[in-house]
């Protein structure tokens, strides 16, 4: 399909112009949401989106499907019912580094670990984009937030290997500086039954890459490409070699029952006990 058609099926033109800043990754990430949801022949009057609260959580009022914005941190919990209520649904949760990993962290955890059939979308750009760049679970130790003006002394999250642990059955993560790639992870997520989460390295040249000095959007798009080392060649490389560095690609695929078939084949039997 043309960008322009993608652009008019998907998008909420009216809404436009958009309120992210010039060099923002958010705008990539969500064009390969779009092209991925258009590959995997999702219909959009059975695919719910739901975003958090940030600058990223703008996206859920661009997109045309059944969309809903519900308060900082709750949009796992949200899906959960909304997928509980109707198994049918493809639901789309995208969200910010902290909307994902901080406030809403317990969320992701049990989400994960019951494996409940929604698809997480993280846009992780190291810091609170929305509210004026203060420090996020996932920003890099010693890099500089309006929190943590003389560099942050707390480790990061790995969001991906959290998920992992918590048990996810589909985690990938790519960047901003790879579209194509952005697309195939989402496209194999949204199909994935079960939890299944891609994180996408975000860049808010604004005010991340202003405080660390990562320069404006196109240098902060070639600083991602090379920060990125593939999960393979990870193996290879020392702690000291991967420092300042992030791994890119499949950390799970794997097939697990799905919480809302369980859920709902449970229901039947005690029905058909008590009968
Ligand atoms: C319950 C609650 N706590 C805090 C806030 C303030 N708040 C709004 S957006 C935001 C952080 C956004 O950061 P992130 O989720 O990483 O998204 P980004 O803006 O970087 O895309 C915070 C703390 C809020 N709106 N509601
Ligand atoms: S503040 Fe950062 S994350 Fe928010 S729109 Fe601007 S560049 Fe993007």
């Amino acid at each position: 399909m043309s960008s322009n058609s993608i652009v008019e099926k998907y998008l909420r033109t009216d809404k436009l112009p958009h309120i992210w800043c010039p060099g923002c990754g958010n705008g990539i990430v969500i064009n390969s949401l779009i092209r991925a949801i258009d590959n995997a022949g999702l219909k959009q009057e059975k695919t719910v989106v739901i975003s958090g609260i940030g600058c990223s959580g703008r996206a859920s009022g661009y997109l045309k499907f059944c969309a809903f914005q519900p308060v900082h941190g709750r949009v796992l919990a949200y899906a959960t019912g909304i997928k509980l209520f109707k198994p049918e649904l493809h639901v789309i949760c995208i969200m910010g580094d902290g909307d994902c990993a901080s406030i809403g962290g317990n969320h992701l955890i049990h989400a994960a670990r019951r494996n409940i059939g929604v698809t997480a979308v993280v846009l992780n750009n190291s810091n609170y984009g929305m509210t004026g760049g203060q420090y996020s679970p996932t920003t890099p130790e010693g890099a500089r937030t309006r929190t943590s003006p003389y560099g942050h002394i707390e480790p990061p999250f790995d969001i991906c290997e959290l998920a992992k642990t918590s048990g996810a059955t589909y985690v990938a993560r790519s960047h901003t500086y790879k579209p194509r790639i952005l697309t195939k992870y989402f496209q194999k997520a949204l199909t994935h039954d079960g939890f299944a989460l891609v994180e996408a390295m975000c860049d808010c040249p604004t005010l991340y890459g202003r405080l660390n000095k990562k320069g404006a959007g196109k240098e902060m798009l070639m600083k991602q490409k090379d920060r990125a080392i593939s999960l393979e060649k990870a193996k290879n490389m020392s702690s000291e070699e991967l420092e300042d560095k992030f791994m890119v690609g499949e950390f799970v695929n794997k097939i697990k029952p799905e919480y809302t078939n369980q859920y709902t084949k449970m229901i039947e039997k005690v029905k058909l006990e008590a009968d």
